[in-house]
């Protein structure tokens, strides 16, 4: 038995010289140290000797598991202290990375491209402008001439009496119409600027306004490509209702109103119990317009329209306040 002991004493010595890592010592400590290691067995036949010899083996037994505990705790220390580089060895190069968030389009640039590829998909070109405008494409060549009452609306802000931050994209519109020759389907999509701010309004928003022009368009014409447009953007079979209305640039006007997205119609608090949701404005382009590029109104006609992209993501995605898409708060952001 004493023989046993100090043989399985300094196997175990020699067996924990060898313990490099985490895993091995934790073998060590099952073989010889647990509850049904060589130790405890061994311990557990002192009931079976002598009497007369049972106290001193025992002590010896106890030196013996005292001894080996202690120098696995030490052991356990090196370890653990080993695998970590000192502090100013610079970093842990063996630490798992950090994975790399991927980044994505801003929601509105999303809905935009949508939006784009929509209209392009009906052979509609896109045009893009400057933000920075003269007063004149953004009123007066709209048949908004000075101190028409509809300036007042577009909250505009002036940089000089000639110049300022475009309140619509339709300037862009006025611009090719004025260079080219119908038939013409383009739309405009941009940033746009209203001295507004509220849950519904921020200072800088963006549009898209279309128009197409040609002989013989007529309201019909209107209806089919916004009904179309709507429903591929927010992929359900939605009601338009074209309520009469007024712009300066269109004659007759429309705004256009879609059954609610969230209730489908029924009534609910999101559309004030109404079951529809405005949603874009429209009409055909005004004679008054035409005439001001030169085209004959009595050949060509068209149509136009115009919606607010913000808007149309709110009511894609249920979001009630505007000014969300503006705090880069990202976890706002990444939802989309
Ligand atoms: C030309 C002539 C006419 C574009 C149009 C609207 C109606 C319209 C607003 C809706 C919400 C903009 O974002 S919003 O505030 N727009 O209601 N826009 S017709 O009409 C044109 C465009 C170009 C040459």
């Amino acid at each position: 038995m004493e023989q046993a002991l100090e043989q399985l004493h300094e196997e175990a010595l020699g067996a924990l010289e060898h313990v490099s890592d985490k895993d091995q010592l934790e073998a060590f400590r099952i073989k010889y140290l647990g509850r049904n290691g060589l130790i405890g067995s061994l311990m557990r036949q002192l009931v079976s000797i002598a009497a007369d010899d049972r106290p001193r083996l025992g002590k010896r037994a106890n030196e013996v598991k005292n001894d080996l505990e202690t120098r696995f705790s030490d052991k356990q220390q090196s370890v653990s202290t080993s695998v970590r580089p000192p502090a100013s060895a610079g970093p842990d190069l063996s630490l798992p990375g950090r994975k790399p968030v991927p980044g994505k389009l801003h929601p509105v640039t999303q809905i935009m491209e949508e939006i784009c590829s929509i209209f392009e998909s009906m052979g509609f070109s896109i045009a893009e402008g400057p933000d920075i405008e003269l007063d004149h494409y953004n009123f007066a060549a709209l048949n908004i001439p000075e101190h028409h009452p509809a300036r007042d609306m577009h909250d505009t802000f002036y940089i000089n009496d000639a110049v300022l931050l475009r309140t619509h994209t339709s300037p862009m519109q006025a611009r090719i119409m004025e260079k080219q020759q119908p038939p013409l389907r383009v739309i405009a999509p941009g940033k746009v600027y209203r001295c507004d701010s509220d849950i519904t309004h921020t200072p800088m928003f963006h549009q898209v306004e279309g128009f197409l022009v040609d002989k013989n368009v007529s309201f019909a014409d209107l209806k089919g490509v916004l009904t179309v447009f709507i429903r591929k953007v927010f992929e359900k079979e939605l009601a338009l209702r074209f309520r009469p209305s007024f712009f300066p640039f269109t004659e007759p006007s429309a705004e256009v109103d879609i059954s609610c997205v969230i209730c489908g119609g029924k009534g609910c608090r999101v559309c004030k119990q109404t079951g529809w949701m405005e949603i874009l404005g429209s009409g055909m382009i005004d004679p008054e317009v035409f005439k001001m590029v030169d085209y004959d109104p009595e050949v060509y006609s068209g149509f136009a329209f115009g919606l607010g992209i913000e808007r149309i993501a709110m009511l894609k995605y249920g979001i009630d306040d505007i000014r969300l898409y503006y705090e880069n708060d990202l976890r706002f952001l990444s939802q989309f």
